[in-house]
């Protein structure tokens, strides 16, 4: 442990909740005493409104989700949480180097079989600096960051890897498993067998149990409910599946029911470990719904990969109930890049300057600091230079899908919907607007591969 800062954030860290928020009882005998582990739960391709925590869900999902909404009831949910990209591997570059992936040419998505590069070797992972801070550290799931071996999970901050280096595969075993959709065990392949998102909850449930004794990270990445659309036959059996009219909208359901039921899992061990109490769990999407695998996100515009709402708006729940009080909600803006810099804090750990981070430390807003009036701008681009860019500043969004066309302004805190454009009736706020997306957009690179 010699190397090990495991004391002094903690320690601060609680000493902040204490004026903000009384700690629980702990319940166990060191849980004050050491940095908590980190469990972050990341669904692929979910419905904003898929989830029974949410504050509009979709009354036919909202009975199947009961194990992730325990995450939001147990703790805390955010209502306007984002992801800096609006398709899978972009999102996650972002959300594990806690910097907008445009930045280091991250912006489109790695095609199968793209053996060129992956995330950027320039670039550290929430991985890395936990493993400095001495944490045990697992990926367990997809990964798509990357198929060259300099690029594989264990170089980039993983002891433990369990999935695939693909962005998806089949649910079910396959025939003549390839080496980018196979799952792994670090470097090699596992037999095909069983439900593959039963398989990544039974994993994740194993790493827990093996390293209960020590502070962990577990990142469990889904590959539901992104397609392809294999529901197990039992859950599509179930009455409240069995009992939703689009064949679609049904399969969809049965791969957020086995997701569910693989959260179900990891909590489980959690508890069983002793270890709940002292255990961060963040729960939350990779980017807006793919309505054309069934998901919905309904109120907002747009999916997966548009930069309305729909497609950087998602679902997000944070629960540690030594720190975070049952039931709260925190409507402060915030985005997947305060992921890094929120973990760093618990941990103890300084975040280095030269790391250059674009989000923020969440510490204080989970101990239940209101911080609504500090107005924060995110920014978002897909597509490179020329392509649809966008802002949010406080309540408002300006939005240029199409740089050919003018810009467009909503006012998200009247209409989440961004249904009425406001550009012609604010048109000084839209030009101080688009000279700080411009200005963003002048300190990034175009995208290192991809059309
Ligand atoms: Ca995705």
């Amino acid at each position: 442990m010699d190397s090990r800062n495991t004391g002094i954030g903690l320690l601060a860290l609680t000493a902040c909740m204490h004026s903000c928020a009384a700690p629980r009882d702990v319940g166990q005998g060191d849980g004050r005493e050491r940095p908590p582990n980190i469990v972050v739960l990341l669904a692929d391709d979910a419905g904003y409104s898929d989830f029974g925590f949410q504050r509009v869900c979709e009354p036919d999902l909202a009975p199947l989700t009961p194990q992730i909404d325990s995450i939001a009831r147990d703790g805390a949910c955010f209502t306007s949480f984002y992801m800096s990209g609006a398709v899978c591997s972009p999102s996650r570059a972002g959300l594990l180097t806690g910097r907008y992936q445009q930045r280091f040419g991250h912006e489109k998505n790695i095609a199968p079989g793209y053996m060129k590069g992956g995330l950027p070797l320039t670039e550290e992972t929430v991985a890395d600096h936990l493993r400095e801070a001495g944490y045990v550290t697992a990926c367990v799931g997809k990964w798509h960051l990357g198929y060259p071996e300099d690029y594989h999970p264990n170089e980039r901050g993983f002891d433990l890897f369990y999935g695939c280096l693909q962005g998806s595969r089949p649910y079910f075993p396959m025939e003549e498993p390839t080496p980018h959709r196979v799952l792994l065990e670090n470097r090699e392949p596992t037999p095909e067998g069983g439900y593959v998102t039963d398989r990544l909850g039974q994993a994740a449930a194993r790493f827990i149990q093996e390293h209960a004794a020590e502070p962990f990270f577990l990142l469990v990445s889904f590959t539901a409910p992104h397609g392809p659309l294999q529901a197990k036959a039992e859950d599509l059996a179930l009455p409240a599946i069995a009992s939703i009219p689009k064949a679609r909208r049904r399969k969809y359901a049965g791969l957020v029911k086995a997701m569910d039921d693989s959260v179900g899992e990891i909590l489980l061990a959690l508890e069983r470990a002793g270890i709940s109490d002292n255990t961060l769990v963040v729960f939350t999407n990779d980017n807006g719904g793919q309505t054309g695998t069934g998901a919905l996100n309904t109120p907002l515009r747009g999916k997966k990969g548009t930069l309305w709402e729909g497609g950087v708006r998602v679902p997000a729940a944070m629960r540690w109930p030594l720190v975070i009080e049952a039931g709260t909600t925190i409507d402060s803006p915030a985005i997947a890049l305060d992921l890094l810099p929120t973990f760093l804090a618990m941990a103890g750990q300084d975040v280095p300057v030269e790391a250059a981070l674009d989000g923020r430390d969440l510490s204080a807003c989970l101990g239940g600091e209101d911080d609504t009036e500090e107005v924060r701008t995110f920014f978002w681009r897909t597509k490179g230079g020329g392509g649809p860019i966008a802002l949010r500043q406080g309540q408002w969004k300006l939005v240029w899908d199409d740089r050919e066309s003018a810009p467009q302004l909503f006012d998200l805190s009247e209409d989440i919907s961004e249904d009425v454009d406001l550009a012609g009736e604010y048109p000084v706020l839209v030009s101080e607007l688009e000279r700080e997306l411009l200005e963003w957009e002048s300190e990034l690179m175009e995208p290192l591969w991809g059309r």
